[in-house]
């Protein structure tokens, strides 16, 4: 289940942060789709508890499985996983399945949720339902993670037959539906006979979407282990993937300046991640971007856009693990919600001339430098990394993919002015992070390579931008 049933030719996601599910089926058909992107991460696509303000984390406390959010309905959310496949975007399902909402009060389909008394007469709940209330305040007893409440959310006792059926058969409506595969929250809180259970009684993908018979649903399991807790994320490989929170630390660091570039020449397992193809990788998430989670303040953002664009840069360009690009809405407090009109309704994006979103969306995914990488590590495709380069200070560095791309990176006081050998065939590239090529000329810009392979890379330090790279489709 570690197979995300990517057409051939893309290999990177994109998690599409609270947006509405029309927006999405647009997104898929005008953007992502012609930009290679692989996937879409949605939000819980369950109802969920209304919690006033409407912070973007009431998504995370559920009151039903009825396909009812801010989002869409089910109608809405059919119709656009219907469209995201038809052009070639897999839709993956973010599933709360561990607890359920910590309040009384109304889901977004209307169900009731009484919490005091543990009763969600939408699934149906009840009482019996749930493990006895305790709290967690100790990573290191795997009995209190599993089986007390998570920030006092209730519960679920997944060994219970009913609850399992519950969630298989939500588990299943989405994959009837069409979802690729899930994005498995607080998997840390949850035990893996349980989860194995359960996702050995998934349905097959379905085939009127254009997947091979037999197909398994794709699963990344969030689980946060920086090291030094007593559950590790080796406990959950065996099941799918597993989201690698050290990559996104590392990353972070790295770009941040508080290390060196060259030392990236290794970046995987040598690092303590997973291996690859067992590591869902990111640079930031929906919680970590906004200090929940882990990865404290050595998390790049798009609020650093310099740096958060060369580690997205070295993120889709370097052959590791299963990339995730987060695309966000602009906030200030880590609570906020999503852009919404005053009855809660959330506002789509619009757009400018030059692509990028407007309303209070950030589509990081938008950013040339960020989509052009897209296309850049599918142009690579499966060419190994060759031809490593540094210079004294550690802090510029230069790799290519075969002899399919390359790319140079900047992060020292001083200009980065050298020859370097790229790998590549002799003619001018257009550099895919100032511009792109558009006909027969680049609209940033241009790097000629020798009949010798090497290439004169002028990179200043107070430019816009940190990075340079080019492939063989920018070539003129
Ligand atoms: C909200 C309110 C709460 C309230 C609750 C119930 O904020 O005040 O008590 O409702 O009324 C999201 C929000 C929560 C929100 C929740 C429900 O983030 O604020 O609570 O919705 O609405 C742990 C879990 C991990 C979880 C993460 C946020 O293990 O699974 O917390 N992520 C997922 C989702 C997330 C969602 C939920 C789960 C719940 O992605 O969006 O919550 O559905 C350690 C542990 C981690 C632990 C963190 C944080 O991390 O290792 O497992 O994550 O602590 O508690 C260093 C360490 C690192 C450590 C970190 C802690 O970095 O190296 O290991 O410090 O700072």
């Amino acid at each position: 289940q570690r197979n995300p049933h990517w057409w051939s030719g893309r290999s990177a996601f994109v998690h599409l942060f609270e947006w509405k599910w029309n927006d999405i089926a647009n997104e898929c058909e005008n953007f992502l789709a012609p930009r290679g992107y692989a996937g879409v991460q949605i939000s819980p696509p369950n109802e969920n508890l209304v919690i006033s303000n409407r912070p973007w984390w009431e998504r995370y406390q559920p009151v039903s499985y009825i396909l009812t959010t801010r989002s869409g309905s089910r109608a809405e959310l059919a119709n656009m996983i219907s469209r995201c496949n038809a052009v070639g975007i897999r839709i993956i399902a973010d599933v709360v399945i561990n607890h359920m909402g910590a309040a009384n009060g109304i889901g977004t389909g209307g169900s009731t949720s009484d919490y005091n008394n543990l009763n969600f007469p939408a699934v149906p709940y009840s009482n019996n339902d749930f493990n006895p209330n305790c709290a967690i305040n100790n990573y290191n007893d795997p009995y209190q993670v599993r089986n007390c409440r998570l920030v006092g959310l209730p519960d679920l006792k997944l060994d219970s037959a009913w609850v399992r059926d519950k969630i298989v058969n939500y588990m299943n409506d989405l994959i009837s539906l069409g979802v690729a595969g899930f994005r498995v929250d607080a998997v840390k809180h949850m035990w893996p006979a349980d989860l194995q259970h359960i996702f050995n009684r998934l349905n097959n993908l379905n085939t009127a979407h254009g997947f091979p018979a037999n197909s398994r649903p794709f699963i990344t399991q969030e689980v946060i282990d920086l090291g030094g807790e007593a559950i590790s994320k080796n406990e959950y490989t065996h099941l799918g993937t597993v989201t690698e929170f050290r990559y996104s630390a590392e990353i972070g660091r790295v770009f941040n300046g508080r290390d060196l570039l060259k030392y990236l020449y290794n970046f995987g397992t040598a690092w303590g991640f997973l291996q690859s193809d067992y590591a869902l990788t990111f640079v930031d998430n929906h919680d970590n971007q906004r200090g929940h989670g882990a990865g404290g303040d050595n998390v790049l953002t798009y609020k650093n856009a310099k740096r958060y664009k060369m580690a997205t840069a070295f993120h889709l360009a370097w052959p590791f693990g299963i990339p995730r690009v987060m695309s966000s809405f602009a906030f200030n407090d880590g609570d906020q919600g999503p852009p919404a009109d005053g009855n809660g309704n959330l506002i789509s994006p619009g757009f400018n001339a030059d692509g990028s979103c407007t309303n209070g969306w950030v589509c990081e995914h938008r950013w040339r430098q960020i989509y052009n990488m897209i296309g850049f590590r599918n142009v690579a495709g499966t060419a190994a990394v060759a031809n490593w380069w540094e210079n004294g200070s550690g802090q510029q560095i230069a790799f290519s993919r075969g002899n399919r791309a390359f790319i140079a990176f900047n992060q020292d006081s001083s200009a980065l002015n050298s020859n370097i050998y790229t790998g590549l065939a002799a003619g001018t590239y257009c550099d895919i992070a100032s511009g792109a090529k558009s006909g027969s000329s680049c609209t940033g810009k241009s790097i000629v390579v020798g009949s010798n392979g090497y290439a004169q890379i002028n990179l200043g330090a107070g430019e816009t931008e940190g990075y340079v790279a080019i492939h063989v489709d920018a070539k003129l």
